[in-house]
């Protein structure tokens, strides 16, 4: 098996490394990831200005690249070409701190699963339920786990897995559960500064969001110390407003003779 391995974290990230240490144990994995932090750098193309790649030396990586571009434009770079082969899966974490309900829709981590599933590749993001705890050694065994599942039942295209690990002792996890999106509580706040010349600038802070604890979500699964697995499919489309839709009479919009 041969592994692409990202993160948003960037490459000097520990959640990398121990995913990194874990999955070559089972496969050739080839690391591609970004040079800082992309945290909530969501599913970023980058277009206007150029980007660097440069190889980077990482011990237990087949082959490993740097690059000044976003997680999903690391995957592109090394689907694209610069990676010597095709990988079989994309895997993208271990992120630091959840990604659950609404925030997958900032992650970087989740985009770099997205890109590998546009690029028609099975793929898993994974993240620790934690912003602080550095120990991601239970995490990197559920993503192999994971991994060995995917490779062996196939994922349908344009599908990949979410999994968050709860921070908490392996005696203490409470099982594995398949679940569905969450709905996310978000406290941020403006907050307004002024720079030496008295103009304004913003920040957009406040405390970590929280969440509703509607039973089978994966922020549900997270309170109760469940390891989340939601599966993810790249169509957005709301079904259920097409036919609502039609009965709006749009065709009205358009002047006919
Ligand atoms: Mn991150």
């Amino acid at each position: 098996m041969h592994i692409l391995l990202t993160n948003d974290d960037g490459i000097e990230a520990p959640g990398l490394r121990a995913l990194l240490e874990a999955l070559k144990q089972i496969a050739r994995v080839a690391v591609f990831a970004p040079d800082h932090n992309w945290s909530a750098a969501g599913h970023t193309k980058t277009m206007h200005k150029p980007l660097r790649v440069d190889p980077y030396p990482l011990e237990g990586a087949a082959e490993a690249y740097v690059s000044t571009g976003a997680p999903s434009d690391c995957v592109a770079l090394a689907l694209l070409g610069i990676l010597s082969e095709r990988p079989d899966l994309v895997v993208s974490g271990i992120n630091q701190g959840p990604n659950l309900g609404h925030d997958i829709t900032y992650s970087g981590t989740v985009a770099g699963a997205m890109e590998a599933v546009i690029f028609g590749l099975p793929a898993i993001s994974v993240s620790l339920d934690s912003y602080e705890s550095h120990d991601f050694a239970f995490a990197a065994q559920v993503a192999v786990q994971v991994v060995n599942l995917v490779s062996e039942q196939g994922l349908p295209p344009g599908h990949f897995l979410n999994v968050n690990v709860p921070c908490r002792p392996p005696e203490e996890i409470a099982g594995v559960a398949i679940t569905r999106l969450g709905r996310r509580v978000y406290r941020d706040i403006l907050i307004e500064r002024y720079d030496p010349r008295q103009r304004p600038y913003y920040w957009i802070g406040g405390e970590p969001p929280t969440g509703h604890q509607d039973e089978g979500t994966d922020i549900w699964a997270m309170a109760h110390g469940y390891v989340s697995i939601t599966p993810i499919h790249l169509d957005m489309t709301a079904y259920e407003l097409i036919p609502i839709l039609e009965q709006w009479r749009f065709d009205k919009m358009i002047a006919t003779k």
